[in-house]
């Protein structure tokens, strides 16, 4: 905890002295703010703007001079698998020596190898496991993270991800948002438990999750959204609607992993669910782009994955820009195509491999991350009324944040006004 920070009750607290890029929507580019001061009461911003026109503090309230560093909103990483076991170091190693995909697959590798490591473990070595990757994230400011289930593959390991990832919540000062990432993969050779058959094919697998195991999760409050991998590899685009259809029907929101190595028109079937966000987005085309921004559906670049498969196909930008999708961007934090986890770092991947620009990925992990969680109206701005979820940095301008690459210029990182 830096100098001049302390711990004093979530009552009323100023920052002042500061420089703030708010990115409020109302204001133009980052929302920046020169001379600029926040109040917090309860953990909420009650204001943020010029320090010559804050109202008065509230009695008793504890004062942080900020001796003129940039404050943004806490960063949000809205699309993550940081909840997982083991790791693919072997198979990175294998790809390097030139084997292929299938090789590695054939080696026992891929998303299996995964599911094997998670059904291994106990719920707590789970957690154990996950802690440092989600505090590598916090350590850069993040201070909301959506985590995904997905390497359980049947209904008592995805719940146990699930669960998993609440409990991360519960042992760290951050916002954990839970998706459950129901049509991941299909368990070919797996048996749901064990002692019984695996499932007759991909159908049979989508039946039972659409029949069963949905609607328990969302009975026992385990998933904030529900998500699908729509692809070649994964499930077809009808798959995922019968998933969709059901997610629908218990009030659930949906996201999708869509167009990352095809294009099966992921992102216009997202648009049609009003999906939260579509992400990876690689080969979408411009027919998706146009229904995207229609149903206000985010797009969410990855660029960690783009890299480490070393993909080719950049995402459209320039009609997500064109259409007017908002855009957000995120580590994808996953074992076998991103082992990711720092935003900072993604932020220059995505200005560098996509061409995005500062503020669109400022942003990306601000404003748009917290709309591709629902959350707009609760975080990821620095407005009165949103959670004082802050971020404060020693960089001289904002841009340094994208710029930089493996380093760490945060200061201090408050969660709720602590
Ligand atoms: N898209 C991906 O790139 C990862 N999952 C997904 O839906 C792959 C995950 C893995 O290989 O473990
Ligand atoms: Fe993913």
């Amino acid at each position: 905890m830096a100098a001049g920070q302390s711990n004093a009750g979530a009552g009323g607290k100023v920052w002042r002295n500061a420089r703030l890029a708010t990115l409020s929507a109302s204001l133009p580019g980052l929302g920046l703010v020169e001379n600029g001061a926040i109040v917090a009461i309860d953990g909420r911003i009650v204001y943020a703007g010029l320090e010559a026109d804050m109202p008065s503090a509230p009695a008793g309230a504890e004062t942080i001079d900020c001796e003129g560093r940039w404050i943004t909103p806490g960063l949000i990483d809205c699309h993550t698998h940081l909840v997982h076991a083991g790791n693919r170091a072997n198979e990175f190693e294998m790809r390097l020596a030139g084997a292929t995909y299938e090789e590695v697959a054939k080696a026992g590798g891929g998303i299996v190898s995964s599911v094997r490591a998670l059904r291994a473990a106990s719920e707590d070595e789970l957690v154990a496991q996950s802690l440092p990757r989600l505090d590598a994230l916090m350590a850069e400011g993040v201070t909301t993270v959506e985590i995904k289930s997905g390497y359980g593959l049947n209904h008592m390991h995805e719940r146990m991800s699930l669960r998993a990832a609440r409990r991360l919540g519960d042992l760290r000062p951050v916002r954990v948002v839970t998706t459950y990432l129901a049509l991941h993969a299909f368990p070919a050779n797996l048996p749901p438990m064990p002692g019984t058959a695996p499932y007759a094919d991909k159908d049979a697998y989508v039946e039972a999750i659409v029949r069963n195991n949905i609607r328990a999760i969302a009975v026992e409050k385990l998933a904030d959204a529900v998500d699908g991998f729509c692809e070649g590899i994964a499930f077809s685009p009808e798959q995922i609607a019968r998933l969709f259809d059901k997610a629908k029907e218990l009030g659930l929101p949906v996201k999708l992993h869509a167009d990352q190595l095809s294009n099966l028109h992921g992102a216009a079937l997202a648009a049609r669910y009003g999906a939260l966000s579509a992400d990876h987005l690689e080969y979408a085309d411009e027919d998706g782009a146009a229904a995207m921004a229609k149903a206000g559906t985010v797009a969410t670049m990855l660029p960690g994955a783009y890299y480490f498969i070393r993909e080719t196909k950049k995402p459209p930008v320039h009609l997500f820009r064109k259409h007017g999708v908002p855009m957000a961007v995120a580590t994808d934090c996953n074992p076998g195509t991103s082992p990711l986890t720092s935003l900072l770092l993604t932020m220059n991947m995505a200005a560098t491999l996509f061409g995005m620009t500062v503020e669109e990925c400022l942003a990306g992990v601000t404003r748009e991350a917290a709309r591709a969680l629902g959350l707009g109206a609760e975080t990821g701005t620095l407005e009165a009324g949103k959670w004082a979820d802050l971020a404060i940095w020693d960089v001289e301008a904002p841009a340094e944040l994208v710029y930089r690459m493996g380093f760490n210029p945060l200061h201090a990182r408050i969660w709720r006004g602590m």
